[in-house]
């Protein structure tokens, strides 16, 4: 049975991807931090099955910024693939911790790639990058030759750790694949990105749990793709037989409001009645025209998004509802 580890296991992506590779009969290996919060809640009805946790997926305490620990891990799982997918990956955040943000995702990205490099079996890699590397770029839609330009510490540390995946690879000869993700979406989103900030709020303001939705520039647009869709990418990116870059991406753009008014529809409410601008959720600067050519990824992977924006959103929005019934 192929071995996977997979950095950020209990993030979005992180349990899609769990889901996705079990499915295929790969044995999951996930790295967790030793925190004091034991939220794993996205992953629980996996731990909870005695067929599964402990047997076909397995959890490794270690972190980042500890490499003897990470090294230690990957000597004892010896995996076939490694998704590196964790970081901070709040954009607003990372102008008030920008340095724990570049400790994290450049400087974490690069002890893994040096452990990788001395491993005694050959692994392959596949690291989450992101749009934010693209700033905001002269030509649209980016694609893999599109240059960096990032307009925030979080887009200049993942534009790092993207270009040190490219180092190493032709250096060195490793594995080791780019996905550079535009914004992916589903309900298990973290609460204080946008789309589901929203999607909350609307099915709380209809179960009378909330007032109203404070929001930062809803006129910013997004190339907004659902999750389950990009981790399917992710696979199919370590399963070709050549690395590469590829962008994941649904080359269509649609406004913070757009979000809106899908989720306030879904539930029914005039969002005219509940949304205001709130100078707080306003960023200092903001990456523009990110929208993403993924046609590399459909000739070489036969990639393509199959979950449009409208659904994803009435999804988000009725799981709320549901999880607040
Ligand atoms: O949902 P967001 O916070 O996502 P953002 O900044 O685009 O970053 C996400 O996607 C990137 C590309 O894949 C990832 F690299 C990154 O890790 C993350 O997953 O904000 C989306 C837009 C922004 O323009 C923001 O200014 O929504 C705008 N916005 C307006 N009001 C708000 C709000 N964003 C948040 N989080 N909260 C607001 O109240």
């Amino acid at each position: 049975m192929p071995r996977a580890l997979i950095t950020g296991i209990t993030g979005q992506d992180g349990s899609y991807l769990c889901e996705l590779l079990l499915s295929r009969d790969i044995e999951v290996h996930g790295l967790v931090r030793r925190t004091s919060s034991l939220d794993r809640s996205r992953l629980n009805h996996l731990f909870s099955d005695p067929a599964i946790y402990g047997r076909r997926l397995f959890l490794h305490y270690a972190d980042l910024d500890d490499p003897t620990t990470l090294r230690r891990v990957l000597l004892k799982v010896a995996p076939d693939q490694i998704y590196h997918l964790a970081g901070q990956s709040h954009v607003g955040l990372s102008f008030e911790i920008p340095e724990s943000t570049c400790e994290m995702t450049a400087m974490g990205t690069l002890r893994l790639l040096e452990i990788i490099r001395d491993l005694p079996k050959p692994v392959r890699l596949f690291h989450a990058s992101s749009s934010e590397i693209f700033g905001q770029p002269a030509i649209c839609p980016q694609d893999e030759n599109t240059p960096c330009a990032p307009v925030n510490p979080y887009g200049c540390a993942k534009a790092f750790a993207t270009q040190m995946v490219g180092v190493y690879r032709k250096a060195f000869g490793l594995f080791a694949c780019n996905g550079i993700m535009f914004n992916h979406e589903s309900p298990r989103r973290g609460e204080n990105f946008v789309t589901r900030k929203i999607c909350h709020a609307a099915a709380a303001i209809k179960r009378g749990l909330q007032k109203e939705l404070p929001l930062g520039d809803t006129s910013a647009r997004r190339d907004w793709g659902h999750a389950r869709d990009y981790v399917r990418g992710m696979m199919l990116a370590l399963e070709h037989d050549q690395p590469g870059d590829y962008i994941f991406a649904t080359g269509q753009l649609h406004s913070v409001q757009d979000v809106v008014e899908r989720a306030f529809a879904t539930v029914g409410l005039d969002w005219r009645e509940y949304v205001r601008l709130d100078p707080r959720f306003m960023r200092v600067a903001e990456p523009s025209n990110l929208a993403g050519n993924a046609a590399r990824a459909k000739q070489i992977l036969g990639w393509e998004p199959v979950i449009s924006f409208d659904e994803m959103i009435i999804e988000m929005t009725r799981a709320e509802l549901a999880a607040l019934a």
